[in-house]
């Protein structure tokens, strides 16, 4: 019964180098998110922070699924697998189960009513601008009132009192449920749930159809059924093992000024308004590790994760495209905030590059707005690499092409809100580029752009002759 928390993951990245401990004392106000951003980004590795100026007894995490490699450890999948591995077990979901309140680690510490503070937690000011601190790692278990079937996303939270957060709602599903709460003016029963296992925190971001409970998906990509325990003061089923839930409610047809917060584009989300979230209770670990997750300038593990489920979409999407289409990888470019994706195909015949990238332009997510296709010789996630495709092997008045007037993602500061629309809904421009060589049809003119690579290149090993 392999444990469904956070730790293993924190364990296994910690013996293979990846995490680093911080020991020194870091302050959520002032440091600690300049600490694990450049950690990660110049060091590669995650951050455990072990002491938090005015939150003894807690620890945090952060930057722990930043990248691929990251996730297959967290995930126990081999890296190159990674792809088709996913996409296969989230077709295979497994229902989850529920236990009982004395194996429920997420119920050692109960804090009701007056007790229950949100000041306790370690939640960071991330970006320099964010109008306070913010929880963005929650992820929200909420139920249709129709059907009962639960519905998890997670939603930032900005923090207003000791007792109060902003929940910040895009035009998803957890909104359509909402609506149906606002029409019968009722309180929207919410429990935050923050740090579980990766399986349990991709099921949460990941899009799939309405009426689907995500943790179906994310027993399928455990492979065995998420254990689930009652929350105490709302009718709302929780993972057992968690480290931390935040009980409360949604006030129906009510909002407030929230913001302003940095964003999974790397800009900021302007000062608005957004839904409130009231707090009825929390309940913890006795010696709770949060994770404080970075959401602003890329890389960080916002990127990561959206970009994780927007790659096995579009590896999906792609299947149904044209048969026989020859789809060697698919990278969504945490640097670009997720707005440009790169499909590495060998084209058969010609037009098929394009083809592809009209489809990834078009998947189950808005993010994509500049899909680059690469040739098979190419490593989609060297951007060095894919620039040289750029140059080399880009026509630009034949290989770039716009397509003016399309949705594009809700916080994509560049292109304009619909006018009298709510601000989330936008139009952009999206924009391919068929960097790829002439199809295998074409084998001369193919052999053209054959990159010009040192002799014995795949034969000769470095460390033969390094000293
Ligand atoms: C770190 C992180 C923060 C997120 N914050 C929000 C948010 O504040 N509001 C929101 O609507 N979606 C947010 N999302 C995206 C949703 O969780 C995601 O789209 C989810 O799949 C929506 O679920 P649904 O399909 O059930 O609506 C966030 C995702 C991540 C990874
Ligand atoms: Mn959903």
């Amino acid at each position: 019964m392999p444990d469904q928390s956070i730790r293993p993951l924190l364990q296994n990245l910690e013996q293979q180098g990846e995490l680093v401990r911080v020991s020194k004392e870091v302050d959520p106000e002032q440091n600690m998110s300049a600490v694990e951003w450049k950690n990660y980004a110049e060091n590669g590795k995650s951050t455990l922070f072990t002491t938090i100026k005015g939150h003894a007894g807690w620890q945090a995490c952060s930057q722990i699924l930043a990248d691929r490699r990251k996730w297959s450890i967290g995930l126990g999948i081999d890296e190159h697998d990674l792809l088709p591995e996913m996409s296969r077990r989230v077709k295979n979901p497994i229902k989850p189960v529920m236990v009982d309140k004395a194996k429920a680690p997420c119920k050692e510490v109960i804090l009701k009513g007056e007790a229950a503070s949100l000041y306790d937690l370690p939640a960071m000011i991330v970006s320099e601008h964010d109008g306070g601190r913010f929880i963005a790692s929650g992820m929200g278990w909420i139920k249709d009132p129709d059907t009962g079937i639960s519905n998890i996303s997670i939603h930032r939270q900005h923090i207003m009192a000791k007792d109060k957060t902003g929940f910040l709602m895009l035009p998803r599903q957890a909104r359509r449920i909402y609506d149906k709460f606002c029409k019968i003016n009722k309180p929207m029963p919410v429990a935050m749930v923050v740090g579980a296992h990766p399986a349990i925190w991709f099921g949460s971001a990941y899009t799939t159809g309405f009426g689907i409970d995500e943790m179906d998906v994310s027993g399928g990509l455990l492979g065995e059924a998420v254990r689930m325990v009652k929350c105490e003061t709302i009718d709302v089923e929780v993972p057992a093992e968690a480290e931390l839930i935040i009980e409360g409610e949604v006030l129906p047809n009510h909002t407030e000024p929230e913001g302003p917060f940095g964003e999974v584009p790397g800009t900021y989300a302007e000062a608005g308004i957004s839904e409130i979230f009231k707090v009825k209770a929390i309940t913890r670990r006795k010696d709770p590790v949060f994770y404080a997750i970075h959401c602003g300038f890329p890389a960080t593990d916002t990127q990561a994760t959206t970009g994780l489920g927007i790659e096995i979409a579009t590896w999906d999407h792609l299947r149904n495209v044209e048969g026989g289409m020859e789809i060697l990888d698919i990278r969504s470019l945490t640097v670009s905030g997720l707005m440009a994706i790169v499909i590495k195909l060998r084209p058969r015949v010609e037009g098929q590059a394009k083809t592809a990238l009209m489809a990834a332009l078009s998947g189950p997510y808005l993010h994509p707005k500049l899909a680059i296709a690469v040739d098979d010789d190419i490593d989609a996630s060297d951007l060095r690499q894919v620039m040289w495709s750029m140059t080399t092997r880009v026509h630009a008045e034949k290989d770039v092409v716009l397509i003016p007037n399309t949705r594009v993602f809700a916080l994509d500061n560049i292109s304009p809100v619909v006018p009298g629309l709510s601000s989330f809904q936008r139009v952009g421009t999206k924009w391919l580029i068929d960097a790829t060589k002439p199809s295998v049809a074409r084998p001369e003119e193919r052999a053209r752009f054959e990159r010009a690579m040192p002799r014995n290149f795949d034969k000769v090993r470095l460390e033969d002759f390094l000293p």
